[in-house]
């Protein structure tokens, strides 16, 4: 098992671990400037308040903070109960997400920092926590460079009408980038010895299960443990413990994880509880983690879970909701997830970057595949400096999430230029990367380039490729889309021998807007687009073609531009989780993909 740093384990509670949540209203200052805040003077006449989970960028009425780059404070005061204070006791913060770069002051301590907006980090407190009012700020910096993932660009012009350089910022992606403290913020406890992290590996055979675990204490002597796994039912199931943290767990009439729909009941998962002794023998930590026991594996034609082949019937979706932005929300992500079911959904690609935990883990508890995704967007150089982010970036996705049944593949990144030179060598090194951490999974990155200029797909193990027929490529042209997408599907597939899916297609569409005969941009053409595309899948469904997936799942917000109307409407549903007329036209097709899968 492979060890690195920089992931985390969600904060759940436990006999050993109390959890207290920060979220709430907090206050909130711009700064223009670079120098941080370590303390924000509350008396300051620019303090606002801003709400922890969101994005900051829609909550006021300001465009400057809407538009802004740079820095930003976030400040809140809190309490902590005395009995954290004890001197055994370990007083941690998790924040699951702060977009981009983030420097954490514990009153007016620096106590860490951390670069990219889209995995979760913890820092412990324990030194600078006092007993009384505790002040922690926050000074989050949104600007993305070249060597950043995603990538962005500052760049200053001279004009012949202003005195002063015009300084415009742009980011590498097409969606509004929302910033801030994205994500929940939560304290928790642990004893003085803790389980810092597990690694889990899952895999069955003649009807046995076996999770091998690797339990690290992030002690240099480490301390005995025993795991015990309890099913659905919370009923007992086996234990294995020793002297050490290393061992296999042996299920006999193993539950597999399925995905949702399929023949089998999804998404089963098996709790396993470590105990983790101290060097006298006594409890010190207790931790639960959800287990899920499945296999995937891939061959020249096609994707397979626990050996049944499985056809991707899935969508591309984005966080992103009405003044949110990107900021994690449960009435969202219910929503969300009801929507998904009602689709008849099974699977989904979180574009261009992770998301939140809290979704991850409900994809993982129903059954839902996820191919997850760095957050490299649209790379359009692949130098050293940004290699070594990438590389940094990706382990550590992996690390965070190799444990979740729920991921079915890794993408490397979305639409890179792989019609450049150095791209295939700077993607054949992120694949080998990423296999040296699992083996277990296949890995890809969503190609936008044609078969035959595209210079990485060959190292991949899936070809993805998103291609827009009708739309970017022959607008209105509805007539040729069949014959369009099949040729090019058949063209990667036997190109390459690999499973190909069509990772994204779509139109956009105004909500409410009708034309018969259709005409680009009403919700009539989204839907004739759509269908057109179903004959081609259909004669490759099995043949090579893996999973065809919608873009995008909602019409989310992109940055101020004169050829989209505040949003990519290409959503089968509105930002406000209504269906458009195509939304009926998808569920329709994969209840009965499901059906007869
Ligand atoms: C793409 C991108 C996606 C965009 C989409 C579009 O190819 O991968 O991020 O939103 O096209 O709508 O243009």
């Amino acid at each position: 098992l492979v060890e690195f740093s920089n992931s985390c384990l969600f904060p759940y509670e436990s006999e050993t671990r109390q959890t207290k949540s920060l979220n709430g209203l907090w206050s909130f200052k711009v700064i223009n400037g670079s120098s941080l805040t370590p303390l924000l003077e509350e008396s300051d006449k620019d303090v606002i308040k801003m709400p922890v989970p969101s994005s900051f960028n829609d909550i006021t009425t300001n465009p400057a903070v809407r538009d802004h780059f740079g820095l930003v404070v976030y400040q809140t005061k809190f309490f902590v109960p005395m009995s954290w204070k004890d001197g055994r006791t370990r007083v941690f913060i998790h924040f699951g997400g702060v977009h981009y770069l983030s420097h954490v002051f514990l009153n007016g301590i620096k106590v860490g920092t951390n670069k990219g907006g889209h995995l979760p980090f913890e820092i412990e407190l324990s030194a600078n926590l006092k007993v009384g009012a505790n002040i922690l700020t926050v000074n989050v910096d949104n600007i993305l460079t070249p060597d950043s993932l995603p990538q962005g660009k500052t760049t200053n012009e001279k004009t012949d009408w202003s005195a002063k350089n015009v300084t415009t910022y742009s980011h590498n992606c097409d969606y509004f980038d929302y910033a801030g403290i994205n994500r929940p913020v939560t304290l928790f406890t642990t004893p003085t010895i803790r389980i810092c992290d597990v690694e889990i590996k899952t895999t069955y055979k003649d009807g046995r299960g076996f999770i091998q675990y690797s339990i690290d204490d992030c002690e240099d002597k480490p301390n005995s443990c025993e795991v015990r796994l309890y099913d659905k039912n919370n009923e007992f199931v086996t234990s294995e413990s020793g002297p050490s943290s290393l061992g296999t767990m042996v299920i006999t009439d193993v539950h597999l994880w399925w995905p949702i729909m399929s023949k089998h009941s999804p998404g089963y998962l098996y709790t396993m509880e470590m105990n983790l002794f101290g060097h006298d023998n006594s409890t010190v930590d207790v931790y639960r983690q959800p287990v899920g026991i499945r296999k995937i594996s891939w061959n020249s034609n096609s994707l397979f879970i626990n050996n049944e082949e499985i056809y991707l019937r899935g969508v591309g979706m984005h966080e992103d909701s009405d003044l949110r932005g990107r900021g994690f929300d449960n009435v969202i992500l219910a929503r969300d997830m009801n929507l998904m079911k009602w689709l008849g959904a099974n699977s989904f690609r979180p574009s261009h970057y992770p998301y939140a935990e809290e979704t991850l883990n409900e994809a993982d508890s129903m059954g839902i595949l996820v191919i997850m995704e760095t957050p490299a967007c649209s790379l359009d150089q692949f130098g050293d400096k940004i290699r070594q982010e990438h590389d940094r970036i990706l382990k550590q996705m992996i690390k965070q999430h190799k444990h979740r049944p729920s991921v079915v593949m890794w993408s490397l990144a979305n639409e890179p230029q792989t019609d450049k030179n150095n791209s295939g060598e700077y993607f054949s090194h992120l694949f080998q990367v990423a296999h040296s951490y699992d083996k277990t999974r296949p890995v890809t990155f969503v190609t936008s380039q044609g078969c035959k200029n595209d210079k990485a797909v060959k190292y991949m193990d899936v070809v993805c490729f998103n291609r827009y027929k009708a739309w970017y490529e022959r607008p209105g042209r509805l007539e040729f889309i069949k014959d369009m997408i099949k040729h090019e599907i058949q063209l990667w597939h036997e190109t390459y021998s690999k499973p190909v899916i069509l990772t994204e297609y779509g139109a956009g569409s105004l909500s409410g807007y009708h034309s018969l005969p259709s005409t680009m941009w009403t919700e009539d053409y989204q839907v004739n687009l759509h269908e057109e595309h179903f004959k081609a899948f259909d004669e490759l469904r099995g043949k090579g073609l893996s999973g065809e997936m919608v873009w995008n799942f909602i019409d989310f917000q992109v940055p101020q531009e004169y050829n989209r109307p505040g949003r990519c409407s290409k959503g089968l549903f509105t930002r406000e989780r209504q269906p458009k007329a195509v939304a009926h036209v998808i569920r329709n097709r994969y209840h009965l993909l499901a059906e007869e899968s």
